[in-house]
């Protein structure tokens, strides 16, 4: 088979690589002290991009890091700050202690605003429809040369390609940990997918995710076996962004992103739908503020107004994910 298999959802392609990496490793391999099972040149296609989070409650996935790890990437930025409130551990990556480097994927392909890879991407394809060319980058030349460097890009481009009048998207990464950073990858990359297809008016097409190295770490396999032990089907559907979604969307919904995380301001139920934003961003909003109470009210449950007002699937995940957060009952 020349072709990737193809899957409608990602959930269903994540347990797919979790049995392949887990049940039938072709390597053992230890790197920088990871002890990891690894298959090699693994790819698959996604044909509903859009259905981009799995439903299993082993895996506990971090919906508002991810979406908040894809505002962080379209926003340019390479600062610690920002992602690092929603993901701790990635402050050790961080080795002057304010900027990311190869994790940080948006400066490369986002920044700056109106000349990125991405823009020239968009306008490329805008003028060209049926080009090959609109490739970006993200690892670079020598970035593995400093031994010491902990943060070396694992992405190595993003190509967008328009056919039957829809985007396809196509992911080379030269590494992917098969537990952890696909999810956050996909998701990502996804996202991204979606945004472009708006900017260019166009269908959200297939989703192609290509890794040279799958692996699994051997510490996680105890968990990698939990979710392939759940029976969770797919999501029936997901929600797409909004066809109105334009850069001055994404800069509200950062406006109100750096607010919360600052802990300046705070979303009460009741104003929700006075939000000057889409149902879909005012969704993405109230994870933010679930988020911000987490972190900042860490002794008090979740806000019961703002639980419900949140989409159900997106509940679920938070229940899954910060159960010590929910309020009793
Ligand atoms: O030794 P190496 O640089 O490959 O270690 C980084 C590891 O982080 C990758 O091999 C991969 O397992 C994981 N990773 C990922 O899966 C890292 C990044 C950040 O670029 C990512 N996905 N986006």
């Amino acid at each position: 088979m020349m072709q990737p298999t193809a899957f409608a959802t990602f959930h269903d392609a994540y347990r797919a690589v979790l049995n392949l990496v887990t049940s039938t490793p072709q390597y053992t391999i230890s790197s920088r002290g990871n002890r990891s099972r690894e298959v090699l040149n693994v790819s698959f296609i996604l044909t509903d991009p859009h259905r981009r989070t799995p439903a299993l409650a082993a895996r506990r996935t971090n919906i508002v890091f991810n979406i908040a790890e894809a505002l962080w990437y379209l926003a340019g930025r390479d600062d610690i700050d920002m992602i690092g409130y929603y993901a701790p551990r990635l402050r050790s990556l961080a080795v002057d202690g304010v900027h990311l480097t190869g994790t940080a994927y948006g400066k490369r392909l986002f920044a700056p605003r109106g000349a990125s890879q991405f823009d020239h991407a968009v306008k490329l394809l805008a003028a060209d429809p049926d080009s090959k060319r609109a490739a970006m980058t993200v690892m670079r030349p020598f970035e593995f040369t400093d031994p010491g460097n902990p943060d070396v890009a694992c992405t190595l481009a993003v190509q967008f390609l328009i056919r039957d009048s829809r985007l396809h998207t196509t992911v080379f990464m030269r590494g992917n940990d098969a537990l952890l950073g696909l999810v956050c990858d996909v998701f990502s990359f996804t996202f991204i997918a979606e945004f472009a297809a708006l900017q260019l008016g166009v269908p959200l097409g297939t989703y192609t995710h290509q890794v040279s190295s799958m692996h699994l770490n051997e510490p996680d396999l105890p968990r990698a076996r939990a979710i392939l032990a759940e029976r969770t089907p797919a999501p029936p559907t997901a929600p797409a962004m909004p066809v109105t979604t334009t850069w001055h969307t994404i800069q509200k919904v950062l406006e109100w992103e750096e607010s919360l995380r600052t802990n300046r301001r705070r979303l009460y139920a009741d104003v929700i739908t006075d939000l000057p934003l889409e149902p879909y961003w005012r969704q993405v909003v109230l994870l933010l503020e679930v988020y911000r109470q987490i972190t900042h009210q860490p002794n008090s449950p979740v806000d019961t107004g703002v639980l419900a007002a949140l989409d159900p699937y997106y509940r679920w995940l938070v229940a899954c994910r910060w159960p010590g957060h929910l309020p009793k009952g």
